[in-house]
């Protein structure tokens, strides 16, 4: 579909058809779509902007990517989608590997998925080779098939926009998760070691300007960022930010945009 430029929801819209498109190509499953209109809900209460909450995230994140010995970076089919060379680009920049997984795992959608990351410029995909495939035993479903050259033997793990058992499994394993997600009360925020609440779309290039702002630091000042980090605290933080946002819209931040129809809106 082409979207007009002068509809008012014409951005959102544009990304709505990215997802569409992702799964009519089978790159994003079926419940992408449910999980996407998710995030548009969540997004709405951040103003779709990133709020200094978020920031703050990105920069632990970014320094803790770029402190960590074997980072991986989790991609599964709404990432692949909606910001296929920006994750390459991150994964570049940080150092890190880019492995696929998939809740919802088929040959079909790892090879869809691959082909999207190779036109984004990956050289190396992991995730998709079964001789390397280990299992995390903790989980039932399909995202427990790991590869044993990623996320199996990584310390700190980038999952954006996921499901949180496995977070739950990662973190179990004595892994560090950083997660992408727009629900400050999921499973995935409440057990990460670094929750970003933003929308990935925005948070994915940020992370690369963070690279750039922060790859001169020594090790010991990222580390000294990474430690003055509460992951719970930054979660009530991000709580307070959203409350109080409609708090200001309830008691009259609020835009009436019907405020100069006059009397046609009362007819
Ligand atoms: O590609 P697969 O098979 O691995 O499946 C991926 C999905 C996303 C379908 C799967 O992991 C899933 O079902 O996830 P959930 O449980 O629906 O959780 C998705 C979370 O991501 C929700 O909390 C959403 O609010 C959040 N979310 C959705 N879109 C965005 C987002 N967070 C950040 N940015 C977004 N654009």
């Amino acid at each position: 579909m082409t979207i007009p430029d002068n509809h008012p929801r014409a951005e959102s819209l544009r990304i709505r058809e990215k997802i569409i498109k992702g799964m009519h190509e089978k790159v994003v499953a079926e419940a992408g779509l449910i999980a996407h209109g998710r995030g548009e809900a969540y997004d709405y209460l951040l103003g779709e902007k990133t709020p200094n909450y978020a920031q703050k995230q990105q920069e632990v994140a970014v320094a803790m990517l770029l402190t960590s010995k074997k980072p991986v970076i989790s991609v599964n089919g709404n990432v692949a989608a909606l910001c296929p060379k920006e994750i390459v680009q991150l994964a570049e920049q940080t150092g890190a590997l880019l492995e696929i997984n998939l809740f919802y795992r088929s040959e079909e959608r790892v090879k869809a998925i691959t082909s999207v990351l190779e036109e984004a410029g990956a050289k190396t995909i992991l995730g998709i080779e079964p001789e390397y495939y280990e299992t995390i035993e903790e989980l039932s479903h399909l995202r427990r098939i790991v590869d044993i050259r990623g996320i199996y033997s990584a310390d700190v793990i980038l999952v954006p926009l996921e499901d949180g058992d496995r977070t739950m499994a990662l973190r179990r394993e004595g892994k560090k998760v950083i997660t992408i997600d727009l629900n400050p009360l999921s499973r995935t925020s409440l057990w990460s070691n670094v929750s970003i609440v933003n929308n990935v779309i925005r948070a994915i290039p940020e992370m690369i300007e963070d690279v750039f702002k922060l790859k001169n630091n020594n090790s010991d000042e990222l580390k000294d960022l990474i430690n003055r980090f509460d992951n719970y605290k930054s979660l009530q933080e991000t709580l307070n930010f959203m409350s109080l946002r409609l708090r200001d819209l309830a008691e009259g931040k609020l835009e009436d945009p019907t405020k100069n129809l006059g009397d046609i809106k009362n007819e």
